[in-house]
């Protein structure tokens, strides 16, 4: 098998590690204890916190042991990395309701069982009843405060303003790494690039209790993946919508389906490289799909599949692939189920119907789809009005029970690509 640090340089993974190739010895020597941390701002996890979660998956599937850490208490206080300005302040029983529903979607993407068996943290469990006097006597003294301002997140914050708040965060997560090395022998913590000065501030810490310096041997170590950049120069994991999340209820399994198959030619192999867990050979004969047979989109195809299985399941993947079968492959649309539909018209116009049946033509004006009676003749007329994705040409055409989906919807598509659901009261 590929060493892990290999295979993340080879899918472009790496961006930067302290002392590489001790890591390369440790990682063969032993099973590492490894951590990463993630914060509870938001009631859930998104597409930008997936690489770091697949990361922590691709060192437990080659052997080691991953440490997911939920940020009770650091989620308290605010990481000013890669921030421009001060954060607001969630209220505690809002980040205790945020940590547990991030705790719950960690859960998800590692394996829980087994003898490298990922382990659940909460550094609340050890900052939350720490003491002030300890605190500053015990870590803050280890802290230059020169040494602190020299941190890229502080040093971008002197002059816009940044409060001793925000200010000490970086003393918080050394603690952390401190305390699960010392705890569980942790000798490792990863993260995006943005983290490289907290990382390496933990590592400062924990080299100065124990007098390391001296012994010049590296205890611990810090490891860092690269920013995902789009070659368009716009944000990933933005949509219209707002961002791209993990919970379906926020981002329906379909919508994020369609995200990733909506990923430029120009980006998708190196996404395939990032996100799944394909192998080299069959990511190249996909580079040459997209060379070759572009309009195809094979590889954002298996991008698309590969991450909506991981993140939601086969059940989900296999819905998301339905409704866009059915949108956009011209498929069948009296197929889908309630649920599928449900997902897929999420943000598609929908009318309420009362009566038992309506002629087309009222319909059209009732449901908004058209603003005049004219206007409804003139596309029945000219073939753009679809019933259930079938045309429908005639101008006394009834809707009614027959063109009921699962009793319960109508699909009207005007066009070629606005749809309007119809809800039948039942
Ligand atoms: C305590 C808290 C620790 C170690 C880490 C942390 C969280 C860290 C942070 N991370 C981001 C987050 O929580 O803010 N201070 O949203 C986020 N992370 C994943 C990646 C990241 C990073 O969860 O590291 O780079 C996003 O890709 O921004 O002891």
């Amino acid at each position: 098998m590929t060493h892990i640090l290999e295979d993340l340089k080879n899918r472009g993974l790496v961006n930067q590690v302290t002392d590489e190739h001790g890591l390369k010895e440790l990682l063969n020597q032993e099973q590492v204890k490894l951590y990463c941390g993630f914060d509870p701002t938001g009631d859930s996890l998104h597409i930008g916190h997936l690489l770091t979660i697949i990361t922590l998956r691709r060192f437990q599937l080659s052997g080691h042991q991953p440490y997911p850490l939920v940020g009770g208490a650091t989620g308290l206080i605010g990481d000013p990395s890669g921030k421009s300005a001060e954060r607001s302040l969630n209220e505690e029983e809002v980040v205790k309701g945020f940590s547990r529903k991030i705790q719950h979607q960690l859960e998800k993407y590692l394996d829980f069982e087994g003898e490298n068996k990922a382990v659940l943290v909460n550094n609340y469990d050890w900052i939350g009843s720490m003491t002030i006097i300890d605190f500053l006597r015990d870590t803050g003294k280890h802290f230059g405060v020169n040494y602190m301002l020299a941190k890229e997140s502080v040093e971008a914050r002197i002059k816009s303003g940044i409060s001793f708040t925000e200010f000490s965060y970086q003393i918080l997560q050394s603690l952390d790494f401190q305390y699960l090395h010392d705890h569980h022998g942790v000798k490792l913590q990863i993260g995006g690039s943005d983290q490289w000065g907290n990382i390496t501030a933990g590592l400062e810490l924990i080299r100065r209790t124990y007098g390391m310096e001296e012994s010049g041997r590296e205890p611990v170590y810090g490891f860092t993946i690269p920013l995902v950049t789009k070659a368009d120069g716009q944000k990933f994991g933005k949509t219209e919508g707002g961002a791209v999340w993990l919970d379906p209820e926020k981002t329906s399994p379909y919508e994020f389906y369609q995200f990733l198959l909506n990923t430029d030619d120009q980006d998708v192999i190196k996404f395939l490289r990032y996100f799944t867990f394909l192998e080299e050979e069959e990511i190249r004969s996909l580079e040459k799909e997209v060379q070759e047979r572009p309009h195809e989109r094979a590889a954002q195809r298996r991008l698309a599949e590969e991450l909506t299985a991981f993140v939601h399941d086969k059940e989900n993947l296999h819905q998301a692939q339905n409704i866009t079968q059915a949108f956009f492959g011209g498929g069948d649309l009296t197929s889908l189920t309630t649920a599928e539909i449900s997902q897929g018209f999420k943000d598609v116009p929908s009318y309420r119907m009362e009566e038992a049946q309506m002629p087309l033509v009222e319909l059209l004006i009732e449901a908004g789809i058209v603003t005049s009676k004219r206007q409804a003749r003139e596309d029945i007329t000219n073939g753009a009005v679809y019933v259930n994705g079938t045309r429908c040409q005639d101008l006394d055409y009834q809707v009614e029970e027959k063109d009921q989906i699962d009793k319960a919807f109508t699909i009207i598509r005007r066009g070629k690509k606005k749809f309007f659901l119809i809800r039948w009261s039942g």
